[in-house]
């Protein structure tokens, strides 16, 4: 740990003292010393139980991990995020997002001396107005056609969590009509999206918190001439555009009624705004009373986070083991595997989530790392996992800890297919944990020479997080538990988890190279390798 100051010294033991305690022990034996370890390692919280026994920790462990967040003066952090303070200190901002779904009626948070409330009440109110009517065929198309398909154009934060919970939440969606979200700049995205709708029945939600997003802009303005055209006039716009914004003036510059534009704030960070206006396309899907009852979800796991002592406080536990493979273990890589077919694009949510927030080498002083801070997230719907990579989870050379997460029961029953579903589930962390030693090999008569290929270490670490069904309360307390777990990890890393200059850069850059693509005659400016590139390109499109 190259982590110099007193009290970071003095706050990073506890992490040599949580290792010292976990590899003492195996997790095989840590069960067989205590059986009732599942019961004593597992908390429940928002509808959410989360088994975190399969982890490499006991008691000792544990105590040092809770250590390690209460010396990283957690408490405090928390307090200051949920009551408004500046914490994203790089941007200068309020970090808010747990305002958004705050549904005590009395609530005051305040910005700048501003109570916030008051507007995050007000655009629920429009956005509910708004998704009823399209929803009861009240708003209509420009030739006075019922919207039957919404295309949600946005990208980064203003895509992934609207496309991965509409998915999610599909049960609950209003019948008759369809959902598209179009992200990428590649025309393709937008190109096969329009063969799939009609103009005089399509409505377009431009999501963009800035409204400058070359992505989104050029996916609008695109989308504007395809139904321009194929409405024949220039007033249809209003009927079929609307925005989800913080910048009015770009807005109405594109042309769209500021009347039909739904607000947010700055101090909503794009991966963290789905229960801002961005979740308008979910609104309209599963109508303004699933909507309520999916803040509700997060708002539970938000009052668990803010209230619960940290050694059953499911995020920071969640936190906490993380570390402990990543700064102890050296684990590189974290897995997310929901054994749920509507939860297939949870992974890819999460993915932004945790590395544009924690994917940092700066500490908040200024002076490099040093550490490890946020990890490499990946993962896939089980069981289609199981017949690809898990391989490489039991056997191979990498430690990867996963997160198991689950439904018990099922939207969709068909026989006994939800049993398979989450028998393979339970199976695959019991064989992680347990793995198969030799001795078992021989028993099963496996061949002296092969034992070495069909033995399984064990002691892969997992959690389980399983709740009763999938519905838009537990999504949203699921979504909650993840935001609080890096945000977490973030505190006690001592890295600024709400900027994202990484991503500022590549907006900036591409707009250089795009002029030399397009230009009578490059720059040049590049290096050898792009200036390369470039020339080949021209030449392949005959500039
Ligand atoms: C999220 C990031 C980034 C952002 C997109 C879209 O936290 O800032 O993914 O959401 O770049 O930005 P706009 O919403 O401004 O178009």
């Amino acid at each position: 740990m190259k982590d110099e100051s007193a009290t970071a010294r003095g706050k990073w033991a506890n992490l040599d003292a949580a290792m010292a305690a976990s590899t003492s022990k195996t997790i095989r034996r840590l069960f067989d010393e205590d059986p009732s370890r599942a019961e004593r390692f597992s908390v429940e919280a928002a509808g959410w139980l989360l088994d975190y026994s399969k982890n490499r920790v006991d008691d000792a462990a544990m105590k040092a991990l809770v250590k390690l967040a209460e010396q990283s003066d957690l408490k405090a952090e928390i307090e200051k995020m949920f009551t408004g303070e500046k914490i994203n200190r790089t941007e200068n901002r309020a970090v808010l997002h747990t305002a958004l779904r705050n549904c005590d009626p009395a609530a005051k948070v305040f910005v700048d001396g501003e109570d916030v409330m008051p507007g995050v009440r007000s655009v629920l109110a429009k956005m509910g107005d708004f998704s009823d009517r399209v929803r009861k065929g009240l708003w209509r198309g420009f030739t006075g056609r019922r919207i039957k398909y919404v295309v949600n154009i946005g990208i980064g934060g203003s895509d992934l969590g609207p496309v991965m919970a509409n998915l999610a939440l599909t049960p609950y969606a209003k019948r008759g009509m369809k959902f598209f979200f179009v992200s990428n700049v590649d025309p393709t995205h937008l190109a096969e999206t329009l063969k799939a709708v009609k103009p005089a029945e399509t409505l377009f939600i431009v999501a963009s918190k800035t409204f400058t997003t070359q992505e989104t802009m050029s996916n609008a303005a695109a989308a504007r001439d395809w139904l321009v055209s194929g409405l024949g006039d220039r007033a249809a716009v209003a009927k079929h555009f609307v925005a989800v914004s913080t910048a009015a003036a770009e807005v109405a510059a594109f042309g769209i009624d500021t009347g039909n534009m739904f607000g947010f704030w700055d101090w909503v960070g794009g991966r963290y705004s789905l229960p801002s206006a961005i979740g308008l396309s979910l609104m309209i899907a599963v109508g303004r009373s699933n909507y309520a009852k999916f803040l509700k979800g997060y708002w539970k796991m938000d009052r668990h986070f803010r209230t619960a002592k940290f050694d059953r406080n499911m995020p920071v536990l969640m936190a906490l083991l993380g570390i402990l493979y990543s700064n102890g273990y050296g684990a590189e890589t974290y897995c997310c595997l929901p054994y749920d077919q509507y939860l297939a694009r949870f992974p890819a949510y999460l993915q932004q989530m945790d590395m544009e927030s924690n994917g940092k080498s700066v500490r908040r002083g200024g002076t490099p790392a040093g550490y490890a801070t946020g990890p490499i997230e990946w993962g896939e719907p089980g069981t289609n996992g199981q017949h690809s990579f898990y391989q490489l989870i039991h056997q191979g050379t990498h430690l990867i800890p996963c997160d198991f997460i689950g439904c018990c029961k099922t939207h969709n029953p068909v026989g006994d297919m939800h049993d398979k579903l989450m028998a393979n589930l339970f199976a695959q962390t019991e064989a992680l944990a347990f793995g198969k030693s030799a001795e078992e090999c021989r028993a099963e008569g496996v061949p002296e020479e092969l034992v070495p290929f069909r033995t399984f270490e064990g002691n892969r670490p997992t959690n389980t997080l399983l709740c009763r069904e999938l519905t838009p309360g537990t999504l949203g307390a699921l979504i909650a538990l993840y935001e609080h777990k890096v945000f977490v990890q973030g505190v006690i890393l001592d890295i600024y988890s709400f900027d994202q200059w990484g991503v500022q850069l590549g907006k900036v850059l591409a707009k250089g190279v795009l002029s030399d693509l397009t230009a009578e005659k490059p720059s040049g400016a590049h290096d050898s390798s792009t200036n390369r590139l470039i020339a080949r390109y021209r030449a392949a499109v005959g500039r």
